[in-house]
């Protein structure tokens, strides 16, 4: 019922996109409640008092917060449509390693790609390209990170795929050159309607970016 599950979110944040993914992925319907992270509402505040980050999903008035836990909440409570993670122990274990990675590796040095110059943007670059190979290397010739089909690992690293132009644009590098493999699998992804319909359009977060580079003087 959509007035049982809530999403509090911002358009450009991977976070967010994780936990539209999921909910599209099980069909649930919700009501989107779009934040301003500069004048954060009074719901924000009260449902995540401890970050008071988004995303927060709220399930019958009760705050759920971290992407996530939130994204393995929702696979635990609608477990009969489309398992997220495996049942398997060790794989369950796996994935969450990978998505542990990827929050420890690829949002910081992605931002900080976006949002430096000179050498600071080279060492972001370094760091981040290198984090990509080595999910590349991990997906091998599998169609998706999760294997034969898209998971819980797969929809951790797909919102990316709104910030790549971003990357390569801000990083100066080509993306598809770098990490051929990814190109192909984030286009798998694509396919799927709950991703295409989730992830925020490239350019527009570029335009976002652009605006933060003003704003902090960085252009
Ligand atoms: C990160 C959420 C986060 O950084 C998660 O949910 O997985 N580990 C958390 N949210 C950011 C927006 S995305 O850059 C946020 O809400 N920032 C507001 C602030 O820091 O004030």
């Amino acid at each position: 019922m959509a007035d049982e599950v809530v999403l509090l979110s911002f358009w450009p944040s991977p976070f967010g996109m994780r936990v539209k993914i999921t909910l599209a992925e099980k069909g649930i319907k919700y009501e989107y409640k779009e934040e301003n992270l500069r004048d954060k509402s009074p719901l924000l505040l009260k449902m995540n008092p401890i970050h008071k980050k988004i995303p927060v999903l709220v399930h019958k008035g009760k705050p759920i917060c971290e992407s996530l836990i939130i994204v393995q909440y929702i696979d635990e409570v609608w477990k009969d449509t489309c398992p997220l993670l495996a049942s398997d122990p060790y794989h369950r274990a796996q994935a969450r390693f990978w998505a542990d990675f990827i929050d420890k590796k690829i949002f910081y040095s992605g931002r900080k790609t976006c949002m430096s110059k000179g050498e600071e943007t080279e060492a972001a670059k370094k760091e981040l390209i290198e984090s990509l190979k080595v999910l590349e290397g991990e997906l091998g010739e599998k169609p998706y990170l999760g294997g034969e089909k898209f998971g819980y690992v797969d929809l951790c690293l797909i919102p990316y795929y709104s910030w790549f132009y971003s990357y390569e644009t801000f990083g100066n590098f080509n993306m598809e050159a770098e990490c051929p493999k990814l190109i192909g699998w984030a286009e798998r992804c694509l396919e799927k309607e709950s991703v295409s319909n989730s992830l925020a359009d490239q350019q527009k977060v570029y335009q976002f970016f652009g605006q933060k580079r003003k704003m902090y003087g960085i252009e």
